[in-house]
């Protein structure tokens, strides 16, 4: 991404005065609505310090990226999010302003972003359909699994799973149409309040399971002697949907190497050389770890000894602004598993 100085200044301003920023926010906040003391106690208003250097965070990650779209989605996001939490709508916006006041000439930028969040807010939606689509060829089996695993039953949701193997379902469309779904799902009712954070970790632990059993169907293809490197960014946790493009790779009858999550720029450049690979594939889903998918192309770049490595890019946040992964100088970029196979594959050429 061509980042003015300026706006580069801005993410690491930020980075640097989180704390000291929320802090004068909600002081201005508190001084300026005293009946904010009526609603939140002293521990809701150290929540409300945390999510506004989460706004703060999310604001100059989509300054940085260029991308007022990133800003728009983070804040339909948080609309839905506070909704289900019964957090009054008008101290978001009221907290909005107030950022606005605080950061002052700090970008120019930031400040646009900021009218605009501030003017497209009441016409958000704060509600998502369902991700277990009537289109869906498998939603029965989608909705049956997601079933099973909220009852906590781990083994029925893996007979569900078997069963459908067995009767000769395709890996791929068991991994889009269920896994891919059901997680999203998940991430729904928890972002809607209807399920815990205890309840996500333990469908997201039970499908990493499930997955591992089936990889006697993903590793016994014919190979085509390219190397893929499959990976998240450093801070990264999430790492099931490079997993899951990682697998579509090996199915495809690439070598796969499956880095996984939260893994540090100088390991992944080592293992593309050790492993002569042909094209690395970087996955980012939390919009504020974007910088560290270009610090990683940055220095694919610089370093001779790359030269030929196709660089593809993909997670939520390419998702939400369709363009990004040129500005952020990626060779390509996939929408999901299969897509990432396509582009992959006019990538090399083959
Ligand atoms: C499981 C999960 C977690 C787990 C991850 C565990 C793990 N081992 O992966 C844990 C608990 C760690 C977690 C933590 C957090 N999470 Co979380 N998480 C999820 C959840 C429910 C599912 C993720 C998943 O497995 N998706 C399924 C995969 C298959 O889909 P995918 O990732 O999109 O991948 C596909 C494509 O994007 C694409 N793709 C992905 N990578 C790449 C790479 C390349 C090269 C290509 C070509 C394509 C590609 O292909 C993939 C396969 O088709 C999502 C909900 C959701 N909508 O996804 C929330 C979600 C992503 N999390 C969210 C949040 C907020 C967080 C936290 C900040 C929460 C917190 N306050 O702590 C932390 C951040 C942690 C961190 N530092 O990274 C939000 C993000 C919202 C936003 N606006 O940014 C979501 C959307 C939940 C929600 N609905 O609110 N999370």
């Amino acid at each position: 991404m061509d980042t003015s100085p300026a706006e580069n200044n801005f993410r690491t301003y930020i980075d640097e005065h989180e704390l000291a920023l929320s802090d004068q926010i909600i002081t201005l906040l508190w001084r300026d609505h005293p009946e904010y003391d009526r609603i939140f106690d002293e521990k809701g208003k150290g929540k409300c310090a945390q999510d506004i250097r989460y706004h703060l965070k999310y604001l100059a990650a989509a300054v940085d990226a260029e991308s007022p779209a990133l800003f728009l989605r983070y804040l339909e996001w948080v609309k839905s999010l506070f909704a289900s939490l019964n957090i009054p709508r008008d101290t978001f916006l009221e907290t909005l302003k107030t950022m606005k006041e605080v950061l002052g000439d700090q970008s120019s930028i930031a400040l646009n972003y900021l009218d605009e969040g501030l003017k497209a807010y009441p016409e958000l939606p704060d509600r998502h359909d369902s991700f277990i689509t009537p289109e869906n060829p498998l939603s029965g089996v989608a909705g049956n699994y997601i079933q099973a695993l909220l009852k906590r039953d781990r083994e029925g949701a893996m007979k569900i799973i078997m069963q459908e193997m067995e009767a000769g379902r395709d890996i791929r469309e068991m991994y889009e149409y269920v896994f891919q779904v059901s997680q999203r799902e998940i991430g729904r009712l928890w972002q809607t309040g209807s399920v815990s954070v205890a309840q996500e970790h333990y469908c997201t632990g039970a499908t990493q399971l499930i997955m591992s059993r089936l990889y006697p169907y993903v590793f016994n293809h014919e190979k085509n002697g390219l190397t893929f490197i499959g990976t998240s960014v450093g801070d990264e946790l999430h790492e099931l949907g490079i997993r899951m493009v990682s697998d579509f790779f090996e199915l495809d009858g690439w070598d796969t190497i499956f880095l996984g999550a939260n893994t540090p720029a100088k390991d992944i450049l080592r293992c593309i050389m050790d492993e002569q690979a042909k094209v690395i594939g970087i996955s980012v889903t939390i919009t504020y770890h974007l910088h560290k998918v270009r610090e990683i192309i940055d220095s694919i770049a610089e370093n001779p000894e790359l030269k030929g490595v196709r660089i593809l890019v993909g997670g939520y946040p390419f998702n939400e602004d369709r363009e990004l992964w040129r500005r952020i100088g990626a060779h390509g970029y996939g929408t999901d598993a299969r897509d990432a196979i396509r582009t992959a594959r006019r990538l090399v050429g083959i």
